[in-house]
């Protein structure tokens, strides 16, 4: 592995997933990053990002340095050929390349704007960060997918499985903010990757990406989609078509236990932070059918698994 920018960068999945389930279960791997630092970059909030990819770093022995980039670091500036007399005080080339020069590996988490869709979809931070450092670089959240969280998803669903090809439903919810498509996009990437029956559900005007779902199934009805479903991943996103826009205020999406009962008993996932009582009710999220805790756990070991390739080509 070269970088991990998205799925794509993944080699062997089913081989990453064991990994990070063998790393779970049995953690003696302080020698490889022995001498070697991660450096982070956060032009956005974070809980679990941040401190699960820290925490698979150090199991790893590396040193981590993390910066707020968004509100510690100088504004920076993309555009090739820019004349910098606005307010951007600094370069890519120039601080892609001194990072590169403090750490093995850099890691960046850049949301998108949610205001121009080509603007997000040129993923400009990220593969800046990509084309100018002259080390790996991780993707922690980027204007279109969160490869390490849905990593984590595809560890959790292999993990939690009881038949062998389960069905696997991601549902919408309502939310008060306008949210990224990230996680959806990179979820129904990687469960495509995977033999399970995977079905999405959201209101009209909320369909993803189609060069994304490709031909996995969008119910408009979400009752329907819900019957039988073994895994229900639940996930508020704002408009793709109407790019950014936040079309309804439609809180009969909200996942509670009258939602559950239409389910084969289903196992919950939310990738965190949830809103309770807007995204999903209490009563699930307290109920032995969550589980938030476990698949945020899982964000460790599979950072662990993408750090570990990373250090080792
Ligand atoms: C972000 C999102 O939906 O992309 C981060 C989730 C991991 N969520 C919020 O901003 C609430
Ligand atoms: N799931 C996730 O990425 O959480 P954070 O935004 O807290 O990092």
């Amino acid at each position: 592995m070269k970088n991990y920018i998205d799925l794509n960068d993944i080699e062997d999945l089913p081989a990453l997933i064991a990994e990070a389930i063998q790393l779970k279960k049995n953690n003696d791997q302080a020698q490889l990053g022995k001498g070697k630092t991660l450096g982070m970059l956060f032009f956005n909030a974070s809980l679990r990002t941040r401190l699960s990819t820290e925490k698979a770093a150090k199991l790893l022995g590396m040193e981590v340095m993390v910066m707020n980039a968004g509100t510690d670091g100088w504004a920076l500036e993309f555009e090739d050929g820019a004349v910098m007399n606005s307010d951007k005080a600094e370069h890519i080339k120039e601080a892609a390349a001194v990072l590169s020069q403090y750490c093995d590996i850099i890691a960046v988490r850049a949301f998108p704007g949610l205001k121009d869709k080509n603007k997000d979809e040129a993923e400009q931070v990220i593969n800046s960060f990509k084309k100018y450092a002259s080390v790996p670089v991780v993707n922690l959240e980027s204007a279109t997918g969160h490869p390490l969280q849905a990593l984590t998803d595809a560890i959790t669903v292999m993990e939690l499985k009881k038949t062998e090809k389960p069905k696997v439903v991601l549902t919408w919810a309502l939310h008060p903010r306008a949210l990224p498509q990230s996680v959806p996009n990179s979820f129904a990437d990687v469960m495509k990757r995977l033999d399970v029956d995977f079905v999405i559900t959201n209101p009209e005007g909320y369909d993803l990406d189609k060069r994304i779902t490709g031909d996995t199934p969008v119910v408009h009805d979400q009752k329907e989609a819900l019957k039988d479903a073994d895994f229900v991943y639940v996930k508020n996103w704002s408009s793709y078509d109407n790019y950014g826009q936040i079309l309804n205020s439609d809180e009969t999406w909200m996942f509670d236990l009258e939602k559950l009962k239409v389910t084969n008993n289903a196992s919950v996932m939310h990738c965190l932070p949830v809103r309770r009582n807007v995204v999903i009710a209490d009563e699930v999220l307290d109920s032995e059918n969550s589980k938030v805790i476990h698949q945020a756990n899982n964000r460790t070991f599979a950072a662990q698994a993408v750090l570990k390739n990373l250090l080792k080509s």
